[in-house]
Formats: structure tokens, C-alpha cells, sequence
């Protein structure tokens, strides 16, 4: 009936950050170019292999760009779909399978149905087949208006590799596709080309693999290397086009790409043991926020996919006070660092907590767990209320009366107000 959502909403509402005054709706009607850069973990950000850079063109953008540098995923087993759900939702997947599959006919406040109130068309871009990972179902109910799949799409054995489609050839006939779109426009793009296990034609190469002799770690970096070339075409395209000016891009990495199963490589390449420590640590991925006129910043507060949300809407100056979710805005001056991962494990200020260890987060060592301990609640809390309004459907209630009585409204449509 709604009521155990009466709880959640105290919890969400008891911690809600308010907008920073001076960003909130900074990109106002702006077109939103979301970029899911596939299996690009932030340890390849400003670094380089063979003592080649990596990213060369990332490494550059974000010099104009916010960039976000302790910025984690949440996913677990749906992989790219959970961060899709993180991110149009600011809820936390589940802890075990998709719920793409298990859930996709709830009832959801997604992005895109909240955007279409202030007149956006959104729109996925992804060229695979669209039943992959229940998208089509689960971008229905999130209220996406088109999904550009598979048969959008000219794909042949000469423009594809691995998965599918090489993505330097998806963002060229994409162009085509967002030209024709109504604007303002939400869009998000799903990279492919860094997937496991990391193929790449010869021809495509711009950097030579790494040398431990595990070909996932080895083969990783040139598909990195190529995924970061893909972008950079884009966005010279982008800018022919004259799309740059009027759009917001927001790049970030879906989940890890390298498991836990190549620990060993990774130490050697890292030049440091795979701790627990370490490999939550490597849960980070890169997430970069280009606002056109804005200087470049790195901005290392403590943060999760699960921010996204929020960080967008309030940029784009709509108001979340009145949805539940679980982020907060990035750029809110009080937003607290505590970031919690899928697997429980969660990442404060100075502490890790993962494995039930508490560690310090200056000597990657374990300490007493006291700093860890204050959080341990809060955190398995947090992901229980999201559960439980997944496996309850609860946000059918959302503008159920009894509900609306305590301190639940439906969003209003309000502009330029927090
Ligand atoms: C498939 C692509 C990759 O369409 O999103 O999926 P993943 O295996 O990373 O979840
Ligand atoms: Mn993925």
C-alpha cells in the first residue's frame, strides 16, 4: 500500500543536498550527450603503457572539462545495464542479476520521462540488438521516446570486431541520427569496442598491448586507446555539426574491465600488490562533465554512479527535492562523501570498508575499524530501501493519496527554483 515507502522518503529526504546556487541550471535547455565508455576504469586516466599514453585525447578534454576522479561504479551482475539503471534512476541495482530483466515492468521516475515535462527527446544509440539485456522493455519504462539498436545501423564484418560494431563506425553514422533528432535532446551512447576480451584489428591499433603475458590486461589498453580516438572523431563531428556549443557531455565508465581473476598482471602493471584495498580502488572510473564555457576542474570528492541523476537534472535546472533517489548532486557544496558499492563495500573521505575490513585510505592499510564503523548501518540500510522498492514496485505509489498525506508530492515541473 505505499506505506513502508513513508519511511524511505524520511531517509532520502533527511539527506538531501541542496543544489549549488551558481550551477544549478547552468546548462539549461542544453542537448545532453551521455557517453558510456565500455569497461574504462579511471586507472588508465594520465597514465601510459610502453610509454605511450593511453588517452591522449581524454587526458586533454579534461583539462576543459569537470572531471571527477574518485567517482566508483556500482554494478554488479547487469553489467552495462545496471549502470544504465544507476544512472537514469539513482537507484541501486540488485545484488544479484539484472533487474533490466527481473523488473522492467515497474514503475520508475526515470530521466527521460521527468526531461520530456520540460520538453526533451530522449533517445539510446547503441548498435546491438535491441532485446539485448531486455533494453527495449526497460527503456519503455524509463520513458525514452526512441532506441537506436542494431537495425539503425549499417553494420558489416569490415566495420565491426569482438561484440559488434567498431565505435569509431557508431559514432560516425550516429551523427546522422542526431541530426535528425527533435532538440532539446537526452542521449546516450553505448560504446562497445572496449569489451572483453579486448579485439582489435591490426589496422586499428594506435598503441601496441602492454607485456605481462595475460592477453586481457595486455589487449586492454589498445582497445582503451581506440575507444579514446572514437571520441575524439565524435567530437570533432560534433563540432562540424554545430551540436557542440548547444551540449552538455558527460563521459563515464560503465564497470570495471579487468577482474579480479588478473590480479597478478594488474600488480605488475601497477607496480603495487592487489590488495582488497586496491581493487576497491580500482572500482573508480572516469567521469567527465563538459559544460560549454565552463574552465576545466578536478573535483575529487568522494562519489558513485548513483549521483548522476540528480548532478544532471539540477544542471539542467530542475528541481529534485521532491523525487526519491538515493544520489546527490556533485557539485552541492555539502555533499557528503560516502560512496557505497553494490557489493556492500563503501568508500568514505579517509576509509575504505570492504571484506569487513576497515582500511586508511592514506597507507592503504587496515585499521581499527572505529572511522569505518558509523557507516556500516548506513550503508547496508541505503541498499535494503532500494531494494525494497524494487522488489515492491513501490514508486506505483508514489502519488498514491496515502502517500501524498506524509511528504511525498509528484515533481512539479519547476524551473529555475531550489
Ligand atoms: C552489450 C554491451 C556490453 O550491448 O552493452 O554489455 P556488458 O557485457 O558490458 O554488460
Ligand atoms: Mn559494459
Amino acid at each position: 500500500d505505499g506505506s513502508e515507502l513513508v519511511d524511505i522518503d524520511n531517509y532520502i529526504h533527511a539527506n538531501y543536498k541542496k543544489p549549488n546556487d551558481e550551477m544549478f541550471g547552468m546548462a539549461k535547455g542544453k542537448n545532453v550527450i551521455l557517453i558510456s565508455m565500455e569497461s574504462t576504469q579511471n586507472f588508465v586516466i594520465n597514465e601510459k603503457v610502453n610509454g605511450q599514453e593511453i588517452t591522449p585525447f581524454l587526458n586533454d578534454f579534461i583539462k576543459e572539462s569537470y572531471y571527477f576522479d574518485n567517482f566508483y561504479h556500482q554494478t554488479e551482475q547487469g553489467k552495462t545495464s545496471d549502470s544504465e539503471f544507476l544512472l537514469d534512476n539513482s537507484l541501486y541495482p540488485l545484488n544479484r542479476g539484472a533487474v533490466f530483466f527481473t523488473h522492467s515492468g515497474n514503475e520508475f521516475n526515470a530521466t527521460p520521462e521527468i526531461l520530456k515535462d520540460y520538453g526533451y527527446y530522449s533517445a539510446t544509440l547503441h548498435a546491438n540488438s535491441k532485446s539485448f539485456w531486455n533494453r527495449d522493455i526497460m527503456y519503455d519504462s524509463f520513458g525514452y521516446d526512441r532506441y537506436y539498436s542494431l537495425t539503425d545501423y549499417d553494420v558489416s564484418d569490415a566495420n565491426s570486431v569482438g561484440w559488434g560494431m567498431k565505435d569509431i563506425d557508431f559514432f560516425e553514422q550516429s551523427i546522422q541520427h542526431l541530426k535528425e533528432m527533435p532538440k532539446p535532446f537526452y542521449t546516450k551512447f553505448i560504446t562497445l569496442t572496449n569489451h572483453h576480451p579486448f579485439e582489435l584489428g591490426e589496422e586499428d591499433r594506435l598503441i601496441e598491448p602492454y607485456t605481462s603475458g595475460n592477453k586481457t590486461v595486455d589487449n586492454y589498453f589498445p582497445t582503451v586507446r581506440y575507444t579514446d580516438e572514437a571520441i575524439k572523431l565524435f567530437i570533432e563531428r560534433l563540432k562540424q555539426e554545430g551540436l557542440y556549443e548547444d551540449s552538455i557531455i558527460v563521459l563515464y565508465g560503465d564497470h570495471y574491465g579487468i577482474s579480479q581473476n588478473h590480479n597478478k598482471a594488474m600488480s605488475e602493471f601497477l607496480g603495487e600488490e592487489v590488495t582488497p584495498f586496491v581493487s576497491t580502488q580500482l572500482q573508480r572510473v572516469p567521469l567527465i562533465i563538459h559544460i560549454p564555457g565552463q574552465e576545466g576542474k578536478t573535483i575529487s570528492t568522494v562519489s558513485g554512479q548513483i549521483d548522476l541523476k540528480p548532478t544532471l537534472l539540477h544542471l539542467l535546472g530542475v528541481n529534485t527535492k521532491n523525487t526519491i533517489e538515493f544520489g546527490s548532486d556533485l557539485f552541492s557544496d555539502d555533499k557528503m562523501e560516502f560512496t557505497v558499492l553494490r557489493d556492500g563495500s563503501f568508500i568514505t573521505r579517509d576509509n575504505i570498508y570492504t571484506r569487513e575490513t576497515c582500511y586508511d585510505k592514506k597507507t592503504g592499510e587496515p585499521t581499527d575499524g572505529a572511522a569505518c564503523e558509523p557507516f556500516i548501518e548506513k550503508a547496508s540500510q541505503e541498499l535494503e530501501y532500494s531494494d525494497k522498492i524494487i522488489y515492491g514496485d513501490l514508486l506505483r505509489f508514489y502519488e498514491n493519496d496515502q502517500v501524498h498525506n506524509s511528504t511525498l508530492m509528484k515533481n512539479e515541473p519547476v524551473i529555475d527554483e531550489n
